[in-house]
């Protein structure tokens, strides 16, 4: 396990934006009427596409509840518009401040001027955006370059015994950060390594059962497959049920390397099916409470928070799977 140190946050100065730590106006809108007292927070969630999602819903529900924050929860069920309306929905209810995880990096512009227009901060959740950086108050979420190269790593270790290696790859949702991120990062750390090529890639979706589609394809066009880097668990376990089912030992025939480290997949590793696993922490609900009521009370946040995880490989996981926690 390269263990780099558990979740939590390092404060990051903003590098990329150039921005400092953000200093929110009181968060603008005035309570949404509960007359409570209680800190209102709009919070749009991608879906429900996959084990990590799960967890982090659960965590932000439990944390906001935790943190007498009055929570106002919407599932986009995987639809970009169901965001950009739920932020909507938020402004016009005048909650004290919105969070999101964005489906996509693009679109976000209109609806974030219209929540700076309404002084309503947003505090962007897991994935970033291709937006002025000056609409949102801090993303708080992994590094997905760097995990695209965490991956690119494990396999440098997994695969140091073989002479080609033909990798397939599962990308997560087309145009959403953690794609876009864990390619450009994995891409990047192989470029000068000879022996590792992607034979083939093509994105499933983060979801089991478009990984298992996906993977089944990619068996029949390209035999040569003996490595397979999918940018979730999920995926990856999808894959595997294909890769059983073409005769194949996943985690012998094909090296495989994926991303998050839910509970599942941990198990996967430790029955010897997964070779390495990049860990991404969805337990982000504490933080983001936190950071909710500094932005509510004018405080200053970070522009960028990243979240810092560990990797396992196989001789890692029977150890730490007792106290995984999603
Ligand atoms: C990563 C997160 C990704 C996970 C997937 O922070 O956005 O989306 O890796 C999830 O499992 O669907």
């Amino acid at each position: 396990m390269i263990s780099r140190r558990s979740l939590l946050t390092a404060a990051v100065a903003a590098a990329a934006t150039g921005g400092l730590a953000a200093c929110a106006k009181d968060g603008g809108g005035t309570n949404t009427g509960n007359g409570n007292g209680k800190i209102t927070l709009g919070f749009s969630q991608t879906g429900s596409e996959s084990g990590w999602r799960t967890a982090n819903t659960k965590s932000i529900q439990e944390s906001a509840t935790a943190a007498g924050i009055d929570l106002k929860f919407s599932d986009a069920q995987g639809k970009e518009e169901n965001q950009i309306a739920a932020v909507r929905s938020f402004i016009q209810q005048k909650v004290d401040v919105i969070s999101f995880s964005p489906l996509k990096v693009t679109g976000w512009d209109t609806v974030l001027k219209e929540a700076k227009a309404a002084n309503i901060p947003v505090i962007l959740t897991d994935r970033g955006v291709e937006a002025d950086a000056s609409l949102y108050v801090s993303l708080l979420g992994s590094d997905f370059t760097e995990e695209g190269k965490r991956a690119a790593v494990m396999f440098k270790e997994i695969c140091k015994d073989m002479a080609a290696v033909n990798i397939a790859q599962l990308e997560g949702s087309t145009g959403s950060a953690p794609a876009i991120e864990r390619t450009k990062g994995f891409a990047e750390a192989i470029a000068s390594e000879t022996k590792f090529k992607i034979v083939v890639t093509q994105t499933g979706e983060f979801t089991r059962s478009k990984g298992k589609e996906v993977m089944e394809a990619f068996l029949k066009s390209h035999p040569e497959i003996n490595a397979l880097y999918a940018q979730n668990d999920d995926m990856g376990l999808g894959a595997i049920q294909a890769i059983e089912a073409a005769g194949k030992k996943p985690g012998t025939d094909i090296r495989i390397v994926t991303v998050d480290a839910i509970k599942d997949g941990m198990t996967a590793l430790a029955a010897g099916k997964i070779n390495g696993i990049v860990e991404c922490n969805p337990l982000l609900g504490p933080q983001l409470m936190e950071m909710v009521k500094k932005v509510k009370a004018g405080q200053t946040v970070e522009k960028r928070i990243i979240t810092i995880e560990k990797d396992f490989y196989q001789k890692d996981a029977a150890a730490a799977l007792p106290t995984r926690q999603y």
